[in-house]
């Protein structure tokens, strides 16, 4: 098989920074973009000053403000972040047009070929950033590899305006050093099953054989056997449409009373709904997530004939689909709510894993 030259970008601190890009009083100082602090809001992201104050994605704002008094509370513009994103892909496409974002502040590049005829994914990708910098004054973080999962992870590993190469020669042994629960496909159900196994490395997860990890984990087993050799063979994927919209939230105490949980769920609508507004995307199924304090996860869905085009249907259907679970008996850790079956989704056969796994 050719080699691929792939590079994962990833903007930091993406909200953030743009916030305080536009608001210079803000740089330099913690910011936290999210809802009010008085509310149950998350943090959608906090700057770099604000993280010293283990400030995080998907914290409760009204911690946040407990961590840090003095942090800047701001509400997110979409328009802006939306605006940046546009011009980032436009940047990506001076090189070239296999594109796949991610969301709106990451995406993958296939540079095996290029418009610049350039050889070096590496010199690629600084130039990739310095375009970034140019246009829109922001930083971003690079990874390259030869595979998507470790081009992504790259790019997280020298946060903030990083560059990290793993070449295919430094793969095994990068791969062999990863923790387990970082690899590609492996979730926190999966990883604590592995840790239990003294499974705590690529390199544990290689004293295995294919029959012993079929045997452990089902079909998904020779799926891991493979991603820990490094056998991702995903192609990035340009016109790869979202398959669905979601929202969700890990409650910061487990909660047993079900009206709790129903209001829950009614904040999860509300954010939901607001996404669904923001995309051009229309679903027909809606699925709820109930993960309870044992990390079991279970989803309940319904389908409808026609587009979900209200949030009052996404309320009363979400509380009919949370009715059937256990709420009220077993403690709740995590609700979501997303919404598939897009209007501008095509059936994508071809984007599903070429290996079955589970989770
Ligand atoms: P990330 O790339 O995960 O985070 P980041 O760009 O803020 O920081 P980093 O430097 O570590 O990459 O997410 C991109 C944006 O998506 C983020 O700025 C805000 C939004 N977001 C949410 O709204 N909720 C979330 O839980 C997360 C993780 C991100
Ligand atoms: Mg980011």
């Amino acid at each position: 098989m050719r080699l691929r030259k792939i590079i994962h970008i990833d903007m930091d601190a993406f909200y953030a920074s743009v916030e305080q890009r536009d608001f210079p009083e803000f740089r330099g100082k913690p910011v936290v973009v999210g809802g009010d602090p008085d509310s149950r809001s998350v943090v959608c992201t906090a700057s770099y000053e604000a993280r010293k104050y283990g400030i995080h994605s998907a914290m409760p704002t009204s911690k946040a403000k407990r961590l840090c008094p003095h942090a800047i509370f701001v509400f997110p513009r979409f328009s802006a972040y939306k605006e940046v994103s546009r011009q980032v892909n436009e940047v990506f496409h001076e090189f070239t047009d296999l594109v796949e974002p991610l969301s709106l502040d990451e995406a993958y590049l296939d540079v095996t070929e290029n418009k610049k005829g350039i050889t070096s994914a590496t010199h690629i990708a600084r130039e990739i950033k310095q375009r970034i910098l140019e246009v829109t004054k922001l930083t971003s973080s690079a990874g390259v590899a030869a595979i998507k999962f470790i081009a992504k992870i790259a790019s997280g590993m020298n946060k903030p305006n990083g560059l990290t190469v793993i070449t295919p020669e430094e793969a095994e042994k990068f791969l062999e050093e990863l923790a387990i629960g970082k690899f590609y496909g492996i979730g926190e159900v999966t990883e604590k099953k592995m840790i239990s196994l003294g499974i705590k490395t690529g390199k544990d997860l290689k004293h295995f054989t294919q029959s012993e990890l079929i045997r452990h984990f089902g079909k998904s087993g020779s799926f891991y056997y493979n991603i820990v050799r490094g056998h991702d063979f995903r192609e990035v994927e340009p016109y790869r449409t979202r398959k669905s919209i979601g929202a969700e939230n890990t409650f910061a105490v487990d909660i047993l009373d079900k009206p709790s949980v129903f209001a829950e769920l009614d904040d999860i609508a509300d954010v939901l709904w607001d996404r669904v507004e923001r995309s051009d995307a229309k679903g027909k199924t809606l699925t709820l997530k109930v993960k309870y304090d044992d990390f079991e996860s279970i989803t309940r869905s319904i389908s409808f004939k026609n587009f979900i085009d209200s949030k009052e249907t996404i309320l009363k259907f979400g509380h009919k689909l949370l009715t059937g679970t256990e709420a009220g008996k077993r403690k709740i850790r995590l609700i979501g709510l997303s919404i598939s079956n897009l209007q501008s989704g095509e059936e994508e056969e071809s984007a599903q894993l070429r290996f079955a796994f589970g989770d």
